[in-house]
């Protein structure tokens, strides 16, 4: 048995610990996920006036602060008792910014965080040894998707176009949230009751043609048929099965007209999802008669038997229903459908009143399942509570376990996508399923995210040009008196999966508590109180350390396994661990202000 740990991983945000246990086979026995970070958002919300929430709360995070802005001013809306009353015209310009946000996040996940483990040094080792397509496809890689800072045998790699190009439509995005928002990351614009953000008939052109340089990158790096087309086969297609037929006839296609020359460009037909799809999957990838494929579709799989469910709570305000919204529950299709959905991918109905965070194995004092109207952030008092060290016995994160009626969840665009029923996802995994694959493991994960950029992409054109109305109704009026003795809920979806506030105010209106209960922290959750691990400890327990290993042998320098599965969840410990300690600032463990 030996022990490997991944601590800090990079190419996530915030710090990280995979600390695992791996037998004499290469195969992964234990592991625990802690967070690192410590500091502080939560608690500061106390006794403040309410209204700070939406200005302050976003600060836990520069990648999704916008959905965080979203989740409070949805929580605000409830508090003030305006929920029903916020104006179409509001809703749709929140839409937009989350949507800008949630777009500029895949990219950068997908490109930036992910991708560059493609061009992971053993894999270039594997494909140097396969004959007809590996070292052309290991160059064509290169050319995609390796990141700047890349350096093989001493050698400074060329940065990947993908890399690149993901890295300019994320200032593109940036800016089209900036003139909405104001600013850019930590926008402005949102406010209890609705929006301060009045768009001109100018700015609906700028923020058209900011969308029109995004559907440019979207089609010339991502799919060579072009989103429509593509679209139009798998998440209009008719069945699941349809979805799945279309994608692997073009694939087909591709392969065909590309295998015998050993051409895997972009004149070949291969956009970048394109020959993600195709090769980052064994079963696909054989059922293609691909002689070279990546097995991340063996990555972070869950056991037959795992004890994890999928929670969306729905985003997006349903703006063709005209004004308001209920907090609890968005609407019942599309991007609006909240679901649990089991591990045997049957949709149930969603319920917020089946939420609770656990403590047990977390460094707060302990509670054994807290809904979070009545959550409680605690830490220990002592440095020497706090070790790392422990095992699944013991307190080992700064994450909190959030459970949904008892069971871990996975949270995420995979999520989402199955709730809303797209296709092509629910296609795929079924199809995995089916040849005793887990559904969710790091290629489905990854599709899903793709599938979801595509989708709203096509939905944020709608909002931008149809929608948006300059003289529409951006607000309706608030008094700090509305939020007197009462309490709010703000459900939402971050990019990376469920996203909860809940906000409780006193007589003087002024905050009494407020809890995050945000997606990384029910991702990376650790164990429960009944010894059940979360999501990602899941998916790593049983799957290889080393996903390389078929022709390099185990690894444990260079633990692919570990680095594939826990980068698929796109963790961000900075949202995941959210506390802060104002009565110890002369302790050991760390105080923030
Ligand atoms: Ni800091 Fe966040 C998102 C939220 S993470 S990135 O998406 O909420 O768990
Ligand atoms: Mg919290």
């Amino acid at each position: 048995m030996t022990k490997v740990v991944v601590d800090p991983l990079t190419r996530i945000e915030g710090h990280l610990r995979v600390s695992t246990e791996v037998d004499d086979n290469g195969v992964i026995t234990d592991a625990q996920s802690s967070g690192m970070l410590f500091r502080g958002i939560e608690r500061i919300m106390m006794k403040r006036d309410p209204r700070d929430a939406a200005r302050l709360v976003q600060r836990i995070c520069g990648l999704c602060p916008t959905a965080q802005s979203m989740a409070s001013v949805n929580a605000l809306d409830d508090l003030f008792g305006v929920a029903e009353s916020i104006p179409k015209d509001a809703l749709v310009t929140r839409n937009i910014i989350q949507g800008l946000n949630t777009l500029t996040s895949h990219a950068t996940h997908f490109y930036v965080l992910w991708m560059p483990d493609i061009v992971n040094p053993a894999y270039r080792d594997i494909l140097a040894t396969v004959d007809n397509t590996g070292p052309a496809l290991w160059k064509e890689l290169l050319s995609r998707f390796a990141p700047i800072s890349y350096k093989m045998d001493g050698e400074a790699i060329t940065p990947g176009a993908g890399y690149i190009n993901a890295i300019k439509q994320k200032k593109n995005l940036e800016e089209a949230m900036a003139l909405i928002g104001g600013k850019m990351p930590h926008q402005m614009s949102t406010i209890a009751g609705g929006v301060t953000y009045l768009p001109t008939v100018a700015d609906i052109g700028k923020l058209t043609s900011y969308y029109l340089n995004l559907m440019d990158f979207v089609n010339t790096s991502t799919l060579s048929v072009g989103a429509e087309t593509w679209l139009d086969n798998t998440f209009r297609a008719s069945s699941p099965q349809k979805a799945v037929n279309f994608v692997m006839e073009h694939l087909q296609e591709v392969v065909d007209g590309s295998l015998a020359s050993q051409n895997f460009s972009k004149a070949k037909g291969w956009g970048d999802l394109e020959l993600f799809a195709a090769f980052g999957s064994e079963l696909i990838g054989e059922t293609l008669g691909l002689p070279a494929t990546f097995k991340f579709d063996r990555t972070g799989q869950y056991a037959e038997d795992a004890n994890v469910g999928y929670l969306t709570y729905g985003v997006f305000y349903d703006v063709e229903n005209g004004d308001g919204y209920n907090p609890t529950e968005f609407g019942k299709s599309g991007f609006q459908q909240a679901a649990f959905i089991n591990s045997s991918l049957e949709k149930k109905s969603f319920n917020h009143e089946y939420i609770t965070e656990e403590t047990t194995h977390a460094f707060y004092e302990t509670d054994e399942g807290l809904h979070p109207f009545d959550g409680v952030t605690e830490p220990v008092r002592t440095a020497d509570e706090i070790s790392y060290e422990g095992g699944s016995d013991s307190k080992y994160t700064w994450m909190k376990a959030p459970r949904y009626n008892g069971i871990p969840c996975e949270v995420g665009p995979i999520s989402r996508m199955l709730a809303m029923g797209e296709p092509l996802t629910v296609g795929l995994m079924n199809l995995f399923k089916d040849n005793g694959y887990s559904a969710a493991n790091s290629f489905t994960r990854m599709i899903a995210k793709m599938q979801e950029t595509l989708i709203l992409s096509e939905q944020l054109l709608k909002w931008v040009t149809v929608d948006l109305d300059p003289n529409g109704k951006y607000y309706v009026d608030t008094d700090l008196k509305m939020a007197k003795d009462s309490e709010g809920i703000g459900l939402w979806e971050a990019p990376r999966g469920a996203l909860g506030h809940w906000i409780k105010s006193g007589s003087d209106s002024m905050v009494t508590n407020f809890q995050m209960v945000v997606p990384t922290t029910w991702n990376a959750s650790p164990r429960d109180k009944n010894g059940v691990a979360g999501p990602l400890e899941q998916a790593l327990i049983g799957t290889k350390i080393s996903a390389a290993e078929n022709m390099m042998g185990i690894d444990n320098t260079n633990p692919t396994g570990i680095l594939h599965t826990a980068r698929s969840f796109d963790p961000c410990i900075a949202c995941a661990v959210h506390t802060i300690d104002l009565s110890n600032k002369d302790k050991e463990q760390g105080t923030f202000t």
